[in-house]
């Protein structure tokens, strides 16, 4: 894959691959390693850590408004290389140049949303209730932030926490996927030209560091940096999530999703069609927000089961960088593994599976491209409940709407949910406090693709983070509630009474 290494150059990373490290560089578009990078030490993640400290003391009194110039800086960077970045997330994700690009494109989007929110840190100010005192609370920067982040959205995902984090005041260190270290690499090169001539930014504000779970571990586990904000399965939070309570850090995970489409008779077809293909296929499958089940009416699952195996039938799969291409290949052979075990017992279970399989083993022996597979299911057996990261749609039937819901709900996971239908009672209640307990709910529009406007996150084995738009930002901040007495009195609060002596 010479083509991501001129890529990486191209955007400014320094080229020193090596022939060996613990750390093989690898397109999932052939499968071939094409060189190696090594992980950081324990002693060079320590040193890291105490840069991004010192980055802090100074990036924390720049005003906020100034540190938005940098983000929109950076913005402005990642408009002009969107082509580049864009391949180069291709090549190592495997996913279509399209969502490459569209990755790139949700990073702008993140950057200009930060612009804006470096003037809007603001707190309220309450009445207090002593005469002669006022209350308000105030943001401050917190400390540096960790960000780990998983292969799927080697760019966004960091781009969403680091946007936010840096006009918030918190330098980042980031771990990415060993899977996907070259696209950080591109974005710190990018991010450090967006720097170079801004006086205010200091050495240390973005600092990318190599390596698995020791690496991120090691994050985990230091005082020094008040959030680690983590994106990857569930059983990785539960790895980290108690290294940083444990140390009474804050967390902001992103865990798995299992994600559920529930279609009703009065469902537009020809519009939810489209939508569950592209939610259950894009990144082949392969994001937290894929749409895996979907719980059809009866009257309307024949047919919705036809088209949709046809559809799937259809799929230009192949090499991601062609245009026509619709689906590229999953990540390694583990993802093919779990896609075919999982398969093996949905099929034990009862369900008939429509597609599925490996494709282009002739010419690329070493990738894992596959067919989408579509699985009728007689009942949500404890297969469905897991996330499978692949393209897989399990199909449920129902009767009764609340039925349906409580399918949906009766999974571990709780990120993303949609609902197909024309009826606005069945739109609302999907949407209310009886409906979906995800942290994003849609209607007629499938669960993924979300825009960084809102928070993004999920509630149960999903985590319970957010990041990204709203007010995800409080996470990245210390809130301080102040009262001020500007009397000459000194009132106490309750009415206690208190008089020394
Ligand atoms: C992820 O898969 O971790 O909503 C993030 C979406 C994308 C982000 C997915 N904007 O599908």
């Amino acid at each position: 894959m010479d083509e991501a290494l001129s890529l990486c150059a191209s955007l400014g990373v320094a080229t020193w691959l090596g022939r060996e490290g613990d750390i093989p560089l690898r397109s999932p578009i052939d499968g071939r390693c094409f060189g190696f990078l090594s992980g950081d030490s324990a002693d060079a993640v320590d040193d890291k850590i105490a840069a991004a400290c010192e980055a802090f003391h100074e990036w924390r009194q720049v005003p906020a408004p100034r540190r938005g110039e940098l983000i929109r800086r950076f913005g402005e960077e990642l408009r002009a290389a969107k082509q580049p970045l864009g391949r180069l997330v291709t090549l190592e994700t495997g996913k279509i140049l399209e969502e490459g690009r569209g990755e790139v494109q949700e990073m702008i989007d993140i950057c200009d949303f930060a612009v804006g929110l470096s003037r809007q840190l603001h707190g309220l100010t309450m009445p207090s209730e002593r005469p002669g005192h006022r209350m308000m609370e105030t943001w401050h920067p917190l400390s540096p932030v960790a960000v780990i982040t998983a292969f799927n959205f080697p760019a966004a995902v960091w781009a969403w926490n680091a946007a936010v984090a840096l006009v918030c005041g918190d330098p980042v260190l980031w771990k990415p996927s060993e899977r996907t270290p070259l696209t950080a690499l591109a974005c710190q090169a990018l991010f450090r030209r967006a720097a170079q001539d801004f006086d205010a930014a200091p050495d240390g504000l973005v600092q990318v560091v190599l390596g698995g779970l020791d690496a991120a571990r090691r994050l985990a586990a230091d005082i020094r940096l008040g959030l680690v904000s983590a994106t990857g399965s569930c059983s990785m939070g539960r790895a980290l999530a108690p290294v940083v309570v444990g140390r009474l850090g804050r967390c902001l995970l992103e865990l798995g999703g299992n994600n559920a489409a529930i279609v009703t008779p009065s469902a537009d077809l020809d519009l939810a069609l489209p939508a569950i293909a592209f939610a259950a296929i894009g990144t082949g499958g392969q994001r937290c927000t894929t749409l895996r089940r979907l719980i059809v009416h009866e009257a309307v699952a024949p047919e919705l089961a036809e088209r949709l195996e046809q559809a799937f039938a259809r799929l230009r799969i192949g090499d991601p960088r062609q245009a026509d291409t619709v689906m590229g290949p999953l990540i390694d052979r583990q993802a093919f593994n779990a896609m075919e075990s999982a398969l093996a017992r949905a099929r034990a279970d009862g369900g008939r599976i429509a597609g599925g399989g490996r494709r282009m083993v002739e010419r690329f022996p070493d990738a894992f491209y596959v067919a989408p597979a579509l699985v009728e299911m007689p009942a949500q057996t404890a297969v469905v409940e897991e996330e499978t990261f692949g393209p897989i749609v399990y199909m449920m039937t129902y009767r009764d709407l609340g039925d349906a819901i409580a399918m949906h709900n009766a999974v571990p996971q709780g990120l993303a949910s949609s609902i197909f239908t024309n009826d606005l009672r069945e739109a609302e209640l999907f949407l209310s406090a009886a409906g979906s307990d995800c942290g994003i709910a849609n209607v007629n529009i499938g669960p993924s693709g979300a825009e960084i406007g809102g928070a993004f996150g999920g509630e149960k084995a999903s985590g319970g983070g957010r990041e990204a738009g709203s007010d995800a930002w409080k996470s990245y901040m210390r809130r301080a509630t102040n009262t001020i007495n500007f009397s000459r009195a000194l009132p106490l609060a309750q009415g206690i009474r208190f008089a020394l002596g």
